[in-house]
């Protein structure tokens, strides 16, 4: 049995003060379970201070993104080393909103993969179609290329250790989620693509998460497909209670 992987992806949201109070609060409360992880992924400026408070508890810092390489003349950019260092431990890797804002393309998501797993950090890769993509018909195909291409060259091993976030692009904080059965049929896709690059053990080993305007009224059903291993969570991870119910619902 998969554990259930429950991310809250803070996006450019909040100050440090209520980042702080965030997890004060929720450190406590997370189940003690095995069956499921929480995770806030966080804006760079609060990391060492969540990371700090989160020692010995349940709750893991993940941040939103990292150059790929360890140092250099990158202004403004976050290297892996610097993550590691921090203590962070997992780290969200071509959200859809970094492909179309900033120009992250297959190629860089599949360095920073392989960086991430340099320096022990476990990637959260995040694939999904625009509207247009899957009126035409294209999801499976576009699915499968994002995929081969961020896992490209990685051991076996490292594909297992791999979260992979499936995230259609138009349910993406706006109200619109995927039908869990949608969800589920590109998230059983996606662990077909894992199958062919490696072995059944390790499909079946790889997390998937859906991600895409989740909330705790529609988790359930979401966490009930075959395929879907957990949700990476936007808007509904803000708030300390709703964020508490999506990982309650992992349990
Ligand atoms: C998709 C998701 C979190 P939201 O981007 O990665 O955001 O839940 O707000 O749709």
């Amino acid at each position: 049995m998969r554990k259930k992987v429950i991310a809250g992806n803070w996006k450019m949201n909040k100050v440090l003060s209520e980042a702080n109070r965030f997890v004060d609060e929720v450190k406590e409360k997370v189940p003690n379970s095995e069956q499921v992880e929480a995770i806030v992924c966080a804006p760079f400026p609060f990391l060492a201070s969540l990371v700090e408070k989160t020692k010995g508890s349940k709750l893991k810092i993940a941040a939103q993104n990292m150059h790929f390489e360890n140092d250099g003349a990158f202004t403004g950019e976050v290297s892996p080393v610097m993550l590691k260092d921090l203590g962070v431990t997992h780290v969200v890797l071509g959200h859809s909103e970094r492909r179309e804002y900033f120009a992250e393309t297959d190629e860089t998501v599949n360095q920073k993969t392989h960086a991430a797993f340099q320096h022990g950090l476990t990637p959260i890769v995040c694939v999904g179609e625009t509207l247009e993509q899957r009126e035409a018909n294209e999801t499976m195909g576009l699915i499968e290329t994002q995929v081969q291409k961020a896992l490209q060259g990685l051991s076996e091993e490292q594909v297992a250790n791999t979260i992979i976030a499936y995230e259609p692009i138009w349910a993406i904080g706006t109200g619109k989620t995927a039908t869990s059965e949608q969800a589920n049929e590109v998230c059983t896709h996606i662990r077909n693509v894992v199958r062919e690059l490696t072995s059944e053990a390790t499909a079946e080993q790889v997390i998937i998460q859906y991600g895409g305007s989740v909330k705790p009224a529609n988790v359930d059903e979401l966490l009930a497909q075959s395929d879907i291993d957990g949700a990476l969570v936007g808007g509904a991870s803000l708030e300390v209670d709703s964020f508490l119910q999506l990982v309650e619902a992992g349990a």
